[in-house]
């Protein structure tokens, strides 16, 4: 059970899992302690059969600003570096939510920044508050990129476009993510909440196994060959015609009736 004080809340209602990063004082930057408990929530989340889709969102005004600098410095100061947090938390953590065999959906409720900004395109959509913001950040303190954003963001908008972001930083307002194809939705800042759940428990009523194999689908074609891509399409094919949710939903279709989905 998650409690208010934790760093990272764990809730699932309706079949809808929500990981909530929780320190809202430092617009939930990631400590170590943040990171350690985001990587065990997303582990959580993806084996817990009662959660059939994931909300990744921030508490308070921010979505997360990235690395906790303060922590940063501190390490920094005593000669631990990064402390290799980049392969012990952020690459598990980000493998973990791109990986997932269920749809994850970012709620972005702020800004989302550095590291931040990639675990929200580390997910499947992307739904932002209308006062919410994107920024790069990582070169502004003289960083590479990490958390798979060199990876995400030139497939979202082109490499042109990707290099720009992250040479030149910048904040993009949520409408120009939107209209750059980044994200998938901007709303009402106060309607953020509801329409992350509404269009996760859509998703979470939904052929579970269908939409994994979207996942690895789009997974696989991103750098595989054409004879590559239609060989994991047809092993996926096989594994979802072998599903209770494939078959009656198919007799469902030929009895002219709305398919009810148990996600096997
Ligand atoms: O180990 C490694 O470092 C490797 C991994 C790196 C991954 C990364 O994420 S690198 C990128 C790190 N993040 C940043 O560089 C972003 C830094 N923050 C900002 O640029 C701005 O704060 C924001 C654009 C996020 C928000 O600006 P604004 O004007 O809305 O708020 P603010 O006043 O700057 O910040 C509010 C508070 O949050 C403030 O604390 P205070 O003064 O009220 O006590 C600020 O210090 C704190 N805060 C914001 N970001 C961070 C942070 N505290 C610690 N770490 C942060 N990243």
């Amino acid at each position: 059970m998650s409690h208010a004080t934790d760093t990272v809340l764990y809730d699932v209602t309706d079949g809808v899992g929500t990981i909530t990063l929780n320190r809202p004082a430092s617009m939930n930057s990631l400590t170590g302690e943040a990171k350690d408990a985001l990587r065990a929530a997303v582990e959580r989340a993806a084996a817990d059969d009662t959660a059939r889709a994931v909300i990744l969102t921030g508490a308070g005004r921010a979505f997360c600003a990235g690395q906790d600098l303060r922590e940063h410095a501190d390490n920094l100061a005593a000669g631990k570096g990064l402390d290799d947090t980049v392969r012990r938390h952020y690459n598990p953590i980000v493998l973990g939510l791109a990986g997932m065999a269920k749809p994850v959906v970012a709620a972005v409720n702020g800004v989302a920044a550095g590291a931040g900004m990639s675990l929200a395109l580390a997910c499947d959509l992307v739904v932002a508050a209308d006062t919410a913001k994107f920024t790069t950040a990582f070169t502004g303190i003289g960083l590479a990129p990490d958390s798979g954003i060199s990876w995400t963001l030139q497939r979202l908008v082109g490499r042109a476009k990707a290099a720009e972001l992250l040479l030149l930083g910048g904040t993009l307002k949520a409408q120009d993510a939107l209209d750059l194809g980044l994200i998938s939705r901007v709303v009402p800042a106060d309607e953020l909440a509801p329409a992350a759940v509404e269009l996760a428990r859509r998703l979470a009523e939904g052929p579970t196994a269908a939409y994994a194999a979207v996942k690895s689908a789009l997974d696989t074609a991103a750098s595989a060959t054409l004879a590559d891509a239609l060989e994991r399409e047809a092993v996926l094919q096989d594994e979802c015609a072998g599903t209770a949710d494939h078959q009656n939903a198919t007799e469902s279709f030929l009895k002219k009736e709305r398919p009810t989905f148990q996600g096997r």
